[in-house]
């Protein structure tokens, strides 16, 4: 019988240890380094007795952030390099990796969450509970609860090397700015600061109107130019290492530079100027796109690339990974590699907005890789979107990662426990982007679920048991798993065919009179007797012309097209023929057919996997694959079905056939939107 601890998810990847006993010898004292030496004492696994010297010197091959570890010691330019060496140190001895002599750099210099999070407490496509940073009810009053969660937030990040977190949403309330909002969010930076993290604020461009009395936000107004000023010069005597402005402008409703006849570069130059002084800095979105019948996927590109090299600095275009928004799969945005005279930053939905909210087991971090890895032949063979962000390729005087966070109050923090490692992903990656989702799949699975009890340890064999049937089936079914959701979702370059309510579940039908286009699944599958997909050729929108050759080609030509973006770039014929021989027709329905298999495979596995999880993990874990595994049937019998109205051909004989009728699917979904 094996000791399994009780764990309700809590503790994340970070679950108490025995520790043996380590001698820290550290000349210099701050609270990062206080921190860094409670951690050793309180996680050390290797040799018992040990003595560690944490140092703090000046080394040019360590970058900021940066650090070298030995069996000795671990060395560093700065207190947080020491700590994340710590962190770094512990993560190799649980996980049975090697320390000898190891150099290590961040990708990216500032590793940022992005909080959706709204000042009444909710968030937006948030699903694991309530904001931990704002509540509705005694909004200002900050209890010791309120700090201890901070903390232990503050913890998780820097254990995985963050080190900035935007506090509210993008759709930003003007309020944020004001005297009582601002305590508030120095309270939060008082907590995170020896965590090495580095608070920012999204901001709403009409703030000078709306909240300051101004006639106008125009950016290049004077008067409009000095309130900024005053209000970064408040904020900083607050909070003296504010990080700066996320900014969502002219995107989706909210204000902007156009809405006086200026420009993005005028609107983020005005920012960056009030923030140039403390070296803040400002993130602008690049998610723009203006309700029209033009490609959507085109229009990010049209709108920034024109106006590139007109930025400061301190300006970062923050860029979703692919042209529409967070979808299943996507080409990679084609603004990366494509503005080379602005510092460019990628941003990614760790929340499952569109991949099945807290309830879908989806792994993430294959898209990312995916994402990180694409070439974009901007500058030769090997431009990768990494390379191209990671200041690898052009000099940006600042290099950033984004992630949207999955977390709110639930106790497990990110409602599925499997959703604990995107979290932890998005920040291996932000640290090196060019880690493999395997390792960080193997490290989380290892930190999160090895159990080792000193009763189990009496089991030599306990180990190896454990990885043949616990680490290696679940770390399969983890990489198997974003691959599982695009087939059962949005297989070939089908994309945005989601439910309009809450994005959760099918939705390939729905396109009310009155609602824009661009919002409406038809707009994005345009199926029709004669076939299925978006044209992006160079006889349709020619959206493959913002790919750098031999992209622009490729995608053109459906014989090179890679297949899972096929209806992405191509209006095919039902019976094209694909390279495995099938029609397109067949093709898709058995893509539907093997993601519900594949789900079905990972109920068997965690099933199996039961005698290796505490109980209360096992049977969360449990209820979530039986919900995923009846929606991806969903998801197949909705788009089967529907797209069988326009293909007019049978759904292979081998194949299950539908549980759920169309008509009663749609009443279903349409219900939710009277
Ligand atoms: O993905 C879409 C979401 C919106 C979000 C927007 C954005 C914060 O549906 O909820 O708004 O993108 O990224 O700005």
């Amino acid at each position: 019988m094996l000791f399994l601890k009780a764990s309700d998810g809590h503790e994340l990847w970070l679950r108490k240890k025995n520790a043996l006993p380590v001698n820290v010898v550290c000349a210099a004292k701050s609270a990062t380094l206080s921190i860094a030496i409670q951690e050793l004492q309180q996680g050390w696994q290797g040799k018992s007795g040990a003595t560690l010297v944490l140092s703090i010197k000046k080394d040019k091959a360590v970058k900021a952030d940066g650090f070298r570890l030995s069996q000795d010691g671990i060395q560093a330019n700065t207190d947080i390099g020491i700590l994340y060496g710590v962190y770094e140190l512990l993560r190799r001895q649980q996980t049975t990796q090697p320390v000898e002599n190891v150099l290590s750099n961040p990708s990216y210099e500032l590793r940022i969450l992005n909080h959706w999070d709204n000042l009444n407490g909710s968030v937006e496509r948030g699903y694991a509970g309530q904001s931990i940073f704002w509540r509705k009810d005694n909004a200002f009053l900050v209890t010791a609860n309120d700090k201890s969660r901070w903390l232990e937030y503050a913890r998780a990040n820097a254990s995985v090397g963050i080190n900035g977190s935007v506090l509210n949403n993008v759709n930003a309330s003007p309020l944020i700015l004001s005297a009582d909002y601002l305590a508030r969010a120095k309270a939060i930076a008082d907590v995170l600061r020896p965590y090495g993290i580095k608070t920012y604020l999204s901001v709403n461009f009409s703030s000078p109107k709306i909240t300051g009395g101004l006639p106008t936000s125009d950016p290049l107004d004077t008067a409009v130019i000095r309130w900024w000023k005053t209000k970064v010069k408040e904020i900083y005597s607050i909070i003296p290492d504010f990080g700066g402005f996320l900014v969502k402008a002219n995107s989706e409703g909210q204000p902007g530079p156009q809405d006086f006849g200026r420009t993005h570069a005028d609107g983020a130059n005005m920012l960056a100027d009030a923030l140039k002084p403390y070296r803040g800095i400002v993130m602008w979105r690049a998610f723009v796109y203006a309700a029209s019948d033009k490609d959507r996927a085109k229009q990010a590109y049209t709108e920034f690339v024109p106006i590139d090299g007109q930025f400061r600095d301190n300006v970062i275009i923050q860029v979703k990974n692919g042209p529409v928004d967070f979808q299943p799969r996507e080409p990679f945005s084609p603004l990366f590699g494509a503005m080379k005279k602005t510092s460019v930053m990628p941003e990614f939905q760790v929340t499952q907005e569109y991949l099945g909210h807290s309830i879908h087991l989806v792994f993430l971090s294959s898209l990312w890789e995916e994402c990180l890895q694409s070439d974009t032949y901007q500058e030769g063979t090997g431009s990768t979107v990494a390379r191209c962000t990671d200041g690898s390729i052009y000099p940006q005087k600042y290099t950033a990662i984004a992630g949207v966070a999955n977390i709110g109050l639930d106790t497990n923090w990110c409602g599925h426990d499997f959703a604990q490692a995107n979290w932890y992903a998005f920040g291996r990656l932000a640290w090196n982007n060019q880690l493999k989702s395997e390792k960080i799949a193997d490290e989380w699975i290892r930190l999160t679920f090895f159990e080792s009890s000193s009763q189990n340890n009496k089991q030599a064999s306990y180990a190896a048991e454990w990885n043949e049937n616990f680490l290696q089936p679940v770390k399969q079914m983890m990489l198997d798993s974003r691959e599982a959701a695009v087939n059962y979702m949005m297989p070939l370059g089908f994309h945005h065919i989601m439910s309009a309510e809450g994005h959760y579940g099918p939705g390939p039908w729905w396109a009310p009179p009155r609602v824009r286009p661009d919002w409406t699944p038809p707009y994005y599958h345009q199926a029709d007797s004669a076939g299925v997909g978006f044209n992006r050729t160079r006889t349709g929108s020619n959206a493959v012309g913002q790919y750098h050759e031999p992209l622009a080609s490729q995608y053109n030509d459906p014989t090179t097209c890679p297949d899972g973006l096929l209806l992405w770039f191509h209006h095919l014929p039902w019976d094209y023929k694909m390279k495995s021989g099938r029609s397109l027709w067949d093709e898709i329905c058995y893509h539907y057919d093997k993601g519900v298999q594949q789900v079905r495979q990972f109920q068997k596995t965690w099933d199996k996997a039961q005698p290796y999880v505490d109980e209360e993990r096992f049977i969360a874990v449990q209820r979530k694959l039986r919900s995923q595994s009846s929606n991806a049937v969903l998801w197949k019998d909705a788009c089967l079905l529907y797209f069988q109205q326009f293909s007019r051909l049978p759904i292979p004989y081998d194949i299950e056939r539908p549980v759920n009728n169309l008509d009663e699917m749609i009443a279903n979904d349409m219900k939710r939107f009277r």
